[in-house]
Formats: C-alpha cells, sequence, structure tokens
C-alpha cells in the first residue's frame, strides 16, 4: 500500500515515525503477497533560508534526524549530542543570527547541502543524497525546488513612530528571534507562483493509495505546501482518500506557535475550525476525513454534517507506540473512504 504524507517538522516527524512502526508491524503481520509498503512523505520547504552563507531546510532536516534517529529530541530540532564552537566563533565575527543557533553536527549537514546545490544538484537531489547515509524506510521529498521561503508582514509599533508601520521578517526570524509574539499580518511565500511540485511529488499523491495530511502547522507547513501550484491539483485529482490529523486539541496546539499563525490568518484555534479551513472535498476542499482527539469528540457531528467524516482518537503522541496507534488510526478511518 503507499501511503504519502505532507508534513512540517516536529509534528510531522512525530507522526511519520509512527507511521513507518504502523507500516512495519502490518508488514510483519501481514501474511504472504503483503507488498512492502511505500511510504513518501512531502516536506514543507517554506522555512528554509540562507544563512552564513549556507542554506538550510529545517523541517527537512527535523524528519531526516528524527528519523535516522540522531535528533535532540529535547528541542525537536537540530543534532542529538550536538556541540555550538563554530557558533560562537560566528557570533563573535557577527555572522549568522546570534539567536540563531547553527550546531557544529547541523552545520556538517548545511555545508554539504550548500556543497552540492553549489555543484548545481538540485534540493531534490541534495535530499536523496542526505537521505541515502540512512536507512530511513521512507522517502523524504522537498514539495518544491524552487525557494519559496515564508516571510511574515507585522506590525511592529516599536520599530518606527508611524503606529500603523508594518515590515516583513523572514519566517525564522520571526518564530526564534520573537517566538512569534509580533502580531503577523499575513505569511508570504517568496517565488511562489514561480513554483511547481518538485519532481516525484504530484505522481506521489496521485499514485497513493492513501494520503494523510500530519498534524503539523496547518497555515506556515500544510499551507506553504498547498499553496505550491499543481499540489492542489495533484490532491484533487488522486483516487486515494485524503486524511488530515488535527494538531490542536482541546483548543489548544500541543507545542509551538501555530496559534498565531492561525489567528494571523483568521482561523479558530480549534480542532473542528481547522479540519473546515482545509474544506471537505465534496466542495472542493482537500479532506475526505479528519482525526480529532477525544477531547474534541463534539466535532464528530459537526464536521460529519459538513461533509468530513471524522473520529475522535487519541491524539498526543506521547511515544512510539501512541504515535504508531494514531498513524493506524488514520490508516483505518481511510479505508472506509472512497
Ligand atoms: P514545525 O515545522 O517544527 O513547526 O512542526 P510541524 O509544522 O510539523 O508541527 C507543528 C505542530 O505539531 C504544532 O502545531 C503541534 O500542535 C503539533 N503537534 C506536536 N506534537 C503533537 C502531538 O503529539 N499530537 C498532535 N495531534 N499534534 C502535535
Ligand atoms: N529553533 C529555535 O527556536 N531556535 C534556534 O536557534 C533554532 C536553530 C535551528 C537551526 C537549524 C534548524 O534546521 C532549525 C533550527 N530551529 C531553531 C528550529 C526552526 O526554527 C524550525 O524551523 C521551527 O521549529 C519551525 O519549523
Ligand atoms: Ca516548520
Amino acid at each position: 500500500m503507499r501511503i504519502t504524507v505532507l508534513a512540517g517538522g516536529v509534528g510531522g516527524a512525530r507522526f511519520v515515525r509512527g507511521l513507518r512502526e504502523e507500516v512495519r508491524r502490518r508488514t510483519e503481520a501481514g501474511g504472504p503477497g503483503t507488498t512492502p509498503d511505500e511510504i513518501d512523505v512531502i516536506v514543507n520547504t517554506g522555512d528554509d533560508l540562507w544563512l552564513a552563507g549556507v542554506r538550510l531546510m529545517p523541517d527537512f532536516d527535523s524528519l531526516l534526524y528524527a528519523l535516522a534517529g540522531v535528533n535532540d529530541t529535547e528541542r525537536g530540532w537540530g543534532r542529538a549530542g550536538e556541540t555550538e564552537r563554530v557558533a560562537a566563533e560566528l557570533r563573535e565575527w557577527g555572522v549568522g543570527w546570534p539567536w540563531f543557533t547553527l550546531g557544529d553536527l547541523d552545520l556538517g549537514t548545511h555545508l554539504a547541502r550548500t556543497s552540492w546545490l553549489r555543484d548545481g544538484l538540485t534540493p531534490t537531489e541534495v535530499g536523496d543524497r542526505l537521505q541515502q547515509r540512512w536507512e530511513l524506510g521512507v522517502h523524504l521529498r522537498p514539495a518544491t525546488d524552487t525557494e519559496v521561503d515564508t516571510h511574515v508582514l507585522v506590525r511592529d509599533p516599536e520599530a518606527s513612530e508611524d503606529p500603523d508601520a508594518t515590515r516583513e521578517l523572514h519566517f525564522q526570524e520571526w518564530w526564534t528571534r520573537y517566538r512569534a509574539t509580533l502580531p503577523a499580518i499575513a505569511f508570504r511565500q517568496r517565488n511562489i507562483d514561480r513554483a511547481r511540485p518538485a519532481p516525484g511529488v504530484a505522481e506521489a499523491i496521485e499514485g497513493a493509495d492513501v494520503v494523510l495530511l500530519a498534524p503539523s502547522n496547518p497555515v506556515v507547513s500544510i499551507g506553504t505546501i498547498l499553496a505550491i501550484p499543481g499540489i492542489r491539483e495533484a490532491l484533487a485529482a488522486t483516487g486515494a482518500p485524503v486524511v488530515g490529523v488535527s494538531p490542536i486539541i482541546g483548543g489548544k496546539v500541543v507545542r509551538g506557535m501555530a496559534d498565531a499563525c492561525l489567528t494571523a490568518i483568521g482561523v479558530e484555534t480549534d480542532a473542528a475550525a481547522v479540519a473546515r479551513h482545509y474544506g471537505s472535498r465534496t466542495v472542493g476542499g482537500i479532506l475526505d476525513g479528519w482525526l480529532v482527539d477525544e477531547a474534541d469528540a463534539s466535532a464528530e457531528a459537526v464536521l460529519e454534517a459538513s461533509g468530513i467524516p471524522t473520529r475522535a482518537v487519541p491524539l498526543w503522541m506521547h511515544d512510539l507506540d501512541r504515535s504508531a496507534a494514531l498513524a493506524a488510526d488514520a490508516i483505518d478511518l481511510a479505508a472506509t473512504l472512497r
């Protein structure tokens, strides 16, 4: 069974680790004829940036490190056992951002990526080389090979005497320097109109048996992937059921600042509101089904009525078993649709 997942970084990594584990269990348990499953992960590239002369792809690297088992599980990004000797030197030189730490091992990844990009490889080809180092059990695919870095238009009264002053920041500055506390007016992906799905991405969606939306940031992770011309068309064309998982439990994000992103686009931080934001496929949206936490079981009836079959299941991915169970719930819901 071919499964394609749309994912961001931390939430995406937890969900994809669970999905990989669940698929392994079903393959081992399956009788003869159980095909080795293929899992394609379409990764958000809107968080990407050039910094200190190297190209960073944070969501790709979060998934790469987590699936390789070399990630810093506390922080949710970067490498386990990291050191910061070069970062300290960069701060002395005033290169890069003092609030954005480039660890020594992490810099190895950025230098390898930048070196291959300078040799003329595309981000997709770079990603293939990076993931060849470990047996990930899934195929990570940058959503597009065009640089579509997300920028945030913010109101920043302190920045000038004009109370209506606005300015544009790279998403990563807004997210890591300001912790999303500057009110965001709009999110913009550079070059998004010129972007196209990277090679193999539309095919992975159209050729899937199941398409899953990880419980990732609906605005700057999933939203950015959907903004790439061609992605929504592939989702509309696929014969696969499309099932999403809510990143909101009981009206709150599980971690991070996705609520600040949702507020900025006028969507309530609520499991049902996010589903309605994605929209039912019956009315031109992308969802055939939706998973909410048991705390949000009341959303089931509401969403069924708006054409989004919904199930209330445990959504907290506390550990690998819970993540695998969540992935199983998503696959099982998909099996009842289309
Ligand atoms: P980022 O790119 O690092 O911000 O990570 P993602 O965009 O992939 O996911 C961030 C979202 O994951 C946050 O909005 C969290 O609410 C959500 N998330 C993190 N852990 C869990 C979990 O255990 N369960 C669910 N349902 N959502 C989670
Ligand atoms: N997040 C932070 O909050 N502080 C950092 O200093 C930081 C450094 C960093 C370096 C490389 C990288 O790939 C990611 C990094 N992140 C950092 C996480 C990054 O902001 C992620 O994009 C967010 O978690 C949202 O995806
Ligand atoms: Ca992200």
